[in-house]
């Protein structure tokens, strides 16, 4: 059984992966076996993620790149390719959110949450699948989220991308499956990491953020979620263990897909 979650001599490229969620990923798939490759914007989170990857004993090879730019991603690509070798496992993880009502959203925030959610899972995804085909075979894992199955205030856009990944999804999974490749996404609940901590600032008398109050009220689990309980499903969709699996989306939201609410 052991084989059927191992990663060795594994290629992975984890996008966005210099902390929160993706680094998460990124150790978990480390810790099965494979070699990691990751991409960020800045230099000074990719400084500091090489440093914490070292810290946990993870060569991991590490790249300033845009997702939303076609020309960063193949030469992204390439240099992964020369220096680690062709990747086996993608794991479209880099994202962004912008909170802000939709009529009062300008048309650029909204294309801007899109391009990186959306258009660029489709740009790195296109640029790995030619070698997972000549290889044999790969495994594509698209972050998705609650919001690719419902909305709330101020999100719009981000609901919208995200809907559209677990469509993409679908359809890599549908257009590639033939080639042995599986495309499946990863739906996270409330996960406390940089991207949600406006929704869990104390207020200023201590108390918890009332959204804060009503993610924890929403979830059967009753806690936000952390980016460690996203390890074993990452490790379960990027290993032999999920080769008939293709085209699903993963919640892994503590159960609050599945819960209607308390009564008041
Ligand atoms: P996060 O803490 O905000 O981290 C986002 C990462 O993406 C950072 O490493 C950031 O790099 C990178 N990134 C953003 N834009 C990029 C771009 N254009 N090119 C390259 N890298 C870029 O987010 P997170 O909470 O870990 O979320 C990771 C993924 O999970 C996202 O897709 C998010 O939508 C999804 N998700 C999050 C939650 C949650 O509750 N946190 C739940 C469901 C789904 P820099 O720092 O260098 O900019
Ligand atoms: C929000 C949150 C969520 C989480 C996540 C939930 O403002 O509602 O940021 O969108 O990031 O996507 O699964």
């Amino acid at each position: 059984m052991n084989k059927q979650f191992s990663l060795e001599g594994k290629v992975a490229l984890v996008t966005g992966a210099a902390y929160g969620i993706g680094f998460a990923i990124a150790e978990a798939l480390a810790e099965a076996g494979a070699k990691i490759a990751f991409n960020c914007l800045k230099q000074e989170h990719l400084e500091h993620a090489l440093a914490a990857y070292a810290e946990r004993g993870i060569a991991a090879k590490g790249y300033l790149a845009n997702v939303t730019d076609e020309a960063q991603i193949k030469e992204l690509v390439g240099k992964i390719e020369a220096e680690l070798g062709g990747i086996d496992i993608l794991v479209n993880n880099a994202g962004i959110i912008k909170r802000i009502p939709m009529t009062e959203m300008a048309a650029d925030e909204f294309r801007d949450v899109v391009d990186v959610d959306l258009v660029a899972p489709f740009l790195v995804s296109k640029a790995v699948i030619p070698e997972m085909i000549r290889r044999g075979g790969g495994k594509i894992i698209n972050i998705c989220s609650m919001m690719s199955e419902l909305g709330r205030e101020t999100v719009s856009a981000y609901a919208a991308a995200k809907g559209g990944l677990k469509m993409l999804t679908r359809n890599i999974a549908s257009e590639y499956g033939k080639y042995n490749i599986q495309c499946n996404g990863l739906g996270p609940g409330y996960i406390a990491t940089p991207q949600t901590a406006p929704l869990r600032e104390r207020q200023a008398d201590g108390s918890p953020h009332p959204f804060d109050r009503f993610i924890v009220a929403k979830t059967p689990a009753e806690r936000w979620g952390t980016p460690e309980d996203l390890k074993g499903p990452a490790v379960f969709l990027a290993s032999p263990a999920s080769d008939f699996v293709n085209g699903q989306i993963l919640y892994v939201d503590g159960g609050i897909l599945a819960y209607i609410g308390k009564q008041p």
